[in-house]
């Protein structure tokens, strides 16, 4: 008996069933999640990601909770005039049908208000995103420093 065919058969056969299954079950990916790094006694902080909407259906992203912080929004930032604003998304972050949306510093960010503690580089948030169809999806977001970009200190002086 050839063993290696065996085995390749085995696995054609199985990449040949699991990709529609993966494809329905996961019509939500979200990619490049992480957190940015906050000073001692910050009570706020930000996750960015990236979210794909696999379906051929239209997505929202309608919240988010956490246990690093009381409460979670989405928020958008925008200069308008000149100036740096932040407004809460209400309604839900539209995800186009086979689209995707990031979220960036200097554009959408999950806003986490009220931190347990400061989040430091090399920690990880847990947070759990809840869709409009796809229901909740939990994501791990590693903390990173970001020293480097003056956006995160404009962006935490507007709270
Ligand atoms: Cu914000």
């Amino acid at each position: 008996m050839n063993m290696f065919h065996k085995c390749a058969a085995a696995a054609v056969l199985f990449a040949a069933v699991a990709t529609p299954a993966l494809a329905q079950d996961a019509s939500i990916q979200v990619e490049q999640a992480w957190a940015r790094a906050t000073p001692a006694g910050a009570k706020t902080g930000a996750v960015y990601l990236t979210i794909d909407n696999k379906s051929n259906a239209a997505e929202r992203l309608t919240g988010a909770t956490s246990d690093a912080a009381k409460t979670l929004q989405i928020h958008e930032m925008k200069v308008v005039g000149g100036v740096m604003k932040m407004r809460e998304i209400t309604g839900g972050l539209a995800i186009p049908a086979n689209g995707s949306v990031a979220l960036k510093p200097g554009g959408y960010h999950v806003m986490l208000i009220g931190l347990k503690k400061p989040l430091k580089a090399g920690e990880t948030v847990q947070l759990t995103l809840t869709f409009e169809k796809a229901g909740k999806v939990a994501v791990s977001a590693p903390v990173k420093d970001m020293k480097a970009g003056h956006a995160g200190m404009e962006h935490m002086d507007m709270h």
